[in-house]
């Protein structure tokens, strides 16, 4: 759908799959039919993401096998399910809770947290492109605080608004953990990590897929892979729906209850040299039930810079990408469309970008 940017907000209420669904369609508009998504999904025998054990990572005796397990999960998949993570389960089933609430309330009441034209935060689709995602999603950034847009979090339902809080702040104590063990597994400065991470950028995306009459000929959430260090999801309703591409192929993420999912983000790929990889997911929906979730984004601070780490690269391993300060790394992965694994491929050294740029 072609859409001026002065005219988002006026086109906002239409393409919110929440409206369309009130009065019962039986096929899908040509804006969210994507038959483009060619590669295959796996079916049977489904292979199981590995699931990483907090508890064990902690506890002096089981580090090594654990640590070992942390390693090699993010090089060969860069995903993981991790379980014994710490986070109360009364705190889960409540923002689970207040975020059901929030998606039933009535448009007016959500409109007034709309994406606002030029912006990319809020309720809503941020771009209105030609082929849109069966999903509406509210996204915001929630650190550094003095970022957070004053008609969003503040203006949150109380109830939801104090439990994202508690829920955010349990979040970055459990991402600054696995930070430390990922610098642990990597050999790298730890304080390196620290610093870089430490108050950094923090963003939400709270997602809602409707049912969908063709589940098949939409996608919930195209292919990308995230501008982050680490993401942590929580699928809040327990419906399965998230597929991560392995080998050129869709596996299916079986939902395990209590778990978060966590994944490897692009600006670990590129901390690592490329030791880990940061993989491209999707997700899926399906014509029975809706499915909620919540992403949790973790990055470096603005003003940091970001590169392959210092104690990482030598003649032997070279770094294979450029330096940026996180802030710009921001603007211009959010002024690139959202495709893949695109954006990272630019920061390569060599890329056609780079090259661009010397001429
Ligand atoms: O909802 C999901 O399963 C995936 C969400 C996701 O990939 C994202 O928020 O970037």
């Amino acid at each position: 759908m072609a859409s001026s940017k002065s005219d988002h907000s006026l086109d906002m209420p239409s393409v919110l799959i929440q409206e369309l669904i009130k009065e019962p369609i039986v096929s899908v508009p040509q804006q969210y039919v994507r038959l483009d998504q060619k590669e295959p999904t796996c079916t049977d025998p489904l292979p199981t993401l590995p699931t990483v054990d907090l508890n064990l990572l902690v506890s002096s005796d089981g580090t090594s096998l654990e640590l070992e397990k942390l390693h090699s999960t993010c090089k060969e998949w860069g995903f993981f399910q991790l379980v014994n993570h710490g986070v109360s389960s009364s705190l889960m089933d409540k923002l689970k809770h207040e975020i059901e609430e929030f998606y039933n309330l009535p448009l007016e009441e959500k409109m007034k947290y709309m994406v606002r034209p030029d912006d990319l935060e809020g309720y809503g689709k941020a771009r209105l492109e030609e082929k849109l995602d069966w999903e509406d999603r509210f996204a915001m950034i929630t650190n550094p605080i003095q970022n957070r847009k004053p008609h969003l979090f503040p203006e949150l339902p109380p109830s939801l608004r104090d439990t994202l809080e508690c829920y955010l702040q349990e979040l970055q104590r459990l991402a600054m953990k696995l930070l430390g063990f990922i610098a642990e597994a990597l050999k790298m400065d730890l304080k390196e990590i620290e610093e870089m991470f430490d108050d950094g950028v923090q963003a939400v995306r709270m997602t809602y897929y409707p049912p969908c009459p063709q589940p098949e000929l939409v996608m919930g959430l195209r292919p990308h892979s995230d501008a982050t260090g680490i993401t942590i999801l929580n699928q809040l309703n327990g419906i399965d729906g998230l597929q991560v591409k392995k080998d050129g192929v869709w596996i299916p993420v079986k939902f395990i209850p209590d778990a978060l999912v966590v994944n490897v983000g692009d600006i670990l790929e590129i901390l690592s040299n490329g030791v880990y990889n940061s993989v491209e997911h999707r997700a899926t929906v399906n014509s029975e039930k809706e499915r909620i979730s919540i992403s949790f984004f973790v990055s470096p601070k603005f003003e940091a810079e970001i590169g392959p780490s210092t104690s990482l690269i030598s003649p032997q391993n070279p770094p294979l990408f450029r330096r940026i300060r996180m802030g710009k790394y921001l603007k211009d992965y959010f002024s690139h469309k959202l495709h893949s694994k695109s954006f990272l491929e630019l920061m390569k050294i060599g890329s056609t970008e780079e090259r661009g740029r010397a001429d």
